[in-house]
Formats: C-alpha cells, sequence, structure tokens
C-alpha cells in the first residue's frame, strides 16, 4: 500500500497521522509549514485547491477530509473500525462525522474569533455563542462517557481519533474544565497513547 500525508502539526492532520500510528502503517509525510504560507503554494494547491490540510495520497487516490481517511484507512486495514452490518457500525459512523460536523465547527469559530483573523474582523459576539455550543456538547459527551471508556465502550476505537482532536481543541479554548470531568478523563487516557505521542513529536 502506497500512503502519502501532507501534514501540519498541530491541524486536522494530526488525526490522520495519529490513525496511521494506531494501524502501524508505512507511510511518508510531507511537512507543511502552516504559517509560513506552504498551503497556498501553487504546488500544494495542485493537490487540494482550496489549500486545507489534511490531504492524503493512498493508492493513487487523493482525499480532502479527515474523516473519509479515517474510514478508509479503517477498511483498508480492517482495524480499529466495526465492521459495516455489525452492531456499532451505526454508532461509530455517529461520532466520526458528529467530531467534524458538529462539534468542530463552534471550536473553530472561536479561535477564528478570539485569535486567528486580524483584531478588526473578529466578532465577540460569535465567540460568545461559540463557548456555549462547545458546552452543551461537552455535556452530551460527558454523559455519554459517564460509564464509557472510549466512545464505544471498553474498545478504542478510530472514533476516537476524529473526537480526541476536536476535544483537544475544546480544551485549548478554555471551555472543557473540571465541569466535565468524563470528558477530561477521557482526554488524559487519549494523550497518554503511545501512537498519540509518535504522531505529535
Ligand atoms: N473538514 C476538513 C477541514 C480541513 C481544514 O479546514 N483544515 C484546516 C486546518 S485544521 C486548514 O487547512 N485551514 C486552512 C484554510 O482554511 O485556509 C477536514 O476535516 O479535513
Amino acid at each position: 500500500m502506497s500512503i502519502r500525508l501532507y501534514h501540519a502539526p498541530l491541524t486536522r492532520s494530526l488525526r490522520v497521522r495519529w490513525l496511521l500510528e494506531e494501524l502501524g502503517a508505512d507511510y511518508e509525510i510531507v511537512a507543511l509549514d502552516f504559517m509560513g504560507g506552504d498551503l497556498q503554494k501553487a504546488d500544494y494547491l495542485a493537490k487540494h485547491p482550496l489549500g486545507k490540510v489534511p490531504t492524503l495520497e493512498v493508492d493513487g487516490t487523493t482525499l480532502w477530509e479527515s474523516g473519509a481517511m479515517v474510514e478508509l484507512l479503517c477498511e483498508k486495514f480492517g482495524k480499529l473500525a466495526p465492521p459495516p452490518g455489525s452492531p456499532k457500525r451505526g454508532e461509530f459512523l455517529q461520532w466520526v462525522h458528529f467530531s467534524e460536523a458538529t462539534a468542530m465547527p463552534p471550536v473553530g469559530a472561536f479561535f477564528q474569533n478570539a485569535f486567528i483573523k486580524p483584531e478588526p474582523q473578529r466578532i465577540p459576539a460569535v465567540v460568545e455563542e461559540a463557548k456555549g455550543t462547545i458546552a452543551k456538547w461537552l455535556q452530551l459527551l460527558d454523559d455519554h462517557l459517564k460509564n464509557r471508556k472510549y466512545l464505544l465502550g471498553d474498545e478504542f476505537s478510530a472514533a476516537d481519533v476524529m473526537m480526541g482532536y476536536t476535544v483537544n481543541g475544546a480544551k485549548m479554548t478554555g471551555i472543557l474544565d473540571a465541569r466535565f470531568p468524563n470528558v477530561e478523563a477521557y482526554l488524559g487516557r487519549l494523550l497518554e497513547r503511545p501512537a498519540l505521542q509518535r504522531a505529535s513529536a
């Protein structure tokens, strides 16, 4: 199998690098300097015309969307996801998509409007709204994790890779705190995983 990941530290490409480490895959990394403008260079725009990370090349297919990459890699390796048709498949897909489609947007809106955009373009009301939305999904997740080690129960899966990145983003906003003890403990368990530590090094 041939796998090449276009990666910038701290971005969503960490999900894919982390998963590749969990899978024990052989892969090539193309390191991009996010702040240094690498994503807007012509050679990268030829790979991803919107200039976003991650991009994954796998066996001749070029993919965008971290969630699609995670699903495809699990399928190719036959690991870390309940197989199609099995009882936990629906819940697995729900968490994979919830992490990016529902939980991640307010985290992004928070960072954009609190730190990233030029100051005159920042909207304080968006930051306040994002804080409320993040707290709501953190409560949902805290309730879900009350009697579970990972999203699907006792077994770690690729859904935890997707969600782990988002939960770490919520931690960085300052909104994930002692009000959500089950989520804090869950994030602690994920951060201890050697595969995540190797992917972050
Ligand atoms: N839904 C996409 C989002 C990709 C995305 O927005 N990546 C960010 C980094 S975390 C990016 O490249 N931002 C640069 C930009 O939007 O110009 C995914 O999950 O892969």
